[in-house]
């Protein structure tokens, strides 16, 4: 429920410049996970384990985007959208991570980029949102530095194929958390808990994103390139030096160990000092390729605590009472969605571009109460409305994707996580827009004015 006494946030004008649009990702709205060549990836694979994904659910079907795109970049275009994020699944052009090519994949992405331009959408694909092939898993996944090679060949293949028709490429989305969920704690696909996995996926993780990039600025000079990553301030739980320390570690490894490698050309200095057995000469330079924009998932401040009981001896802290949650019980603090805009401007001197941001709830089962999403129109009021006023202070901030167009296949959480602001009914694969979709296509016209 808004809260009357509240005042609503203030929208500042955007330039008539600032991109506005929404983020997908290919295992989580796909489906057609058997169909036409497509092989498995690893989170077909983590779906299978028992336990692991809440209710036991799977991206087999999921939003059935591969089926019905043609509906929903009609969506896209009724809400006023400049741009689409979505990701190329690499299990589905390469079955087997590398080698033989699956037509019927190439042409998928070929008819979905057609068709968004044909509604002047922009075509913004990441090349890895986590569906690495299983083949390649079976290989030693990240922990094969031959990954980066494999990674350079796939992105040559989707460089040659779409880009005379995409100009604006992400390499990876979030490194920080696949790697840390998936190598260090387990909690996703593969589900590996082992530092030396972990820190070896890291540096051939910033290694691949270092090939790729040159791959695709030698297949084109004027593509736009970046990386995806999550960003949010992590404090201490308390103010004890245990906590001041974990919270300290737990920002290298989520915050900095991949834009720091990739912009500043160093690992951050505890991480630095851990992953030095796996760096070889020239390595840096390798990962440090220039770019021309950074990609910014921010969600919500976090709290870190010691906790000899997790791998590296930062774990979770509690959420102070004061602050305010999501659906999913995420804080909301909009003032440190602008803190981090300021900070990352600083330190990173790239256009941002926010790739993800959003409001999640948990499924109560109500269809009414999910079309009228109140809370999810005031948490995005809120942090635009911050963001448009670091906009003002001097943050350097080019576009803005709300994460995410539709409900979807929300990893260990399932379909019983909606993010959507477009409503999907999974028994009939409706698509209804809520009134968040409303409220943001209102305000896209109004910037337009
Ligand atoms: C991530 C991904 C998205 C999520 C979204 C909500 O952050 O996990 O980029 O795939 O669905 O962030 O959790």
């Amino acid at each position: 429920m808004a809260n009357p006494k509240k005042p609503a946030e203030k929208i500042l004008k955007f330039p008539k410049s600032f991109r506005w649009g929404a983020s997908t990702s290919s295992y989580q709205i796909e489906g057609a996970a058997n169909e036409e060549g497509r092989a498995p990836s690893i989170w077909d694979r983590f779906c299978q384990l028992k336990g692991r994904v809440n209710h036991g659910h799977n991206g087999d079907v999921a939003c059935d985007h591969y089926h019905k795109y043609p509906e929903d970049v009609r969506l896209m275009q009724q809400l006023g959208l400049d741009c689409y994020r979505f990701s190329i699944a690499w299990p589905r052009l390469l079955p087997r991570g590398r080698g033989q090519v699956n037509l019927a994949g190439l042409d998928f992405y070929d008819r979905l980029i057609d068709c968004l331009l044909e509604k002047n959408i922009e075509p913004w694909p990441c090349l890895f949102h986590w569906d690495l092939p299983q083949a390649l898993d079976d290989l030693g996944g990240w922990s094969n530095r031959d990954m980066a090679g494999w990674f350079a060949d796939y992105t040559l293949l989707c460089a040659r194929r779409y880009g005379d028709r995409v100009k604006h490429w992400a390499s990876f989305n979030e490194f920080s958390v696949f790697t840390l969920f998936g190598y260090a704690w387990g909690w996703g696909a593969p589900s590996i808990s082992d530092r030396a996995y972990h820190l070896k996926t890291i540096h051939h993780v910033n290694l691949a994103h270092g090939a790729a990039v040159d791959v695709l600025r030698g297949q084109n000079a004027g593509f736009a390139i970046g990386g995806i990553h999550s960003y949010q301030p992590v404090r201490p739980q308390k103010n004890v030096p245990e906590d001041i320390a974990a919270a300290n570690l737990f920002n290298e490894h989520w915050n900095l160990a991949f834009p720091d490698a990739q912009i500043l050309g160093h690992y951050p200095p505890q991480i630095a000092e851990a992953i030095d057995p796996y760096v070889q000469a020239g390595d840096m330079a390798r990962i440090c390729r220039p770019l021309d924009w950074f990609g910014l998932n921010h969600y919500a401040p976090m709290y870190g605590r010691a906790d000899p009981e997790m791998i590296w001896g930062f774990g979770w802290g509690e959420v102070p009472a004061e602050l305010p949650r999501s659906g999913v019980g995420w804080p909301m603090q909009p003032q440190a969605f602008s803190d981090s805009l300021q900070e990352l401007t600083r330190r990173y001197r790239l256009p941002i571009y926010v790739t993800e941001n959003g409001y999640g709830n948990e499924d109560k089962g109500d269809k009414a109460a999910e079309l009228e999403d109140q809370a999810r129109v005031d948490y995005l009021r809120s942090y635009i409305a911050a963001m448009s006023q670091a906009l003002a202070d001097g943050a350097n901030i080019a576009g803005y994707f709300v994460w995410s167009l539709l409900d979807n296949f929300e990893w260990g959480a399932g379909y019983g996580t909606r993010f959507g602001i477009v409503y999907v009914d999974y028994a009939t694969q409706q698509r209804i827009p809520k009134a968040s979709a409303n409220w943001y296509a209102e305000l896209i016209k109004k910037q337009r004015k």
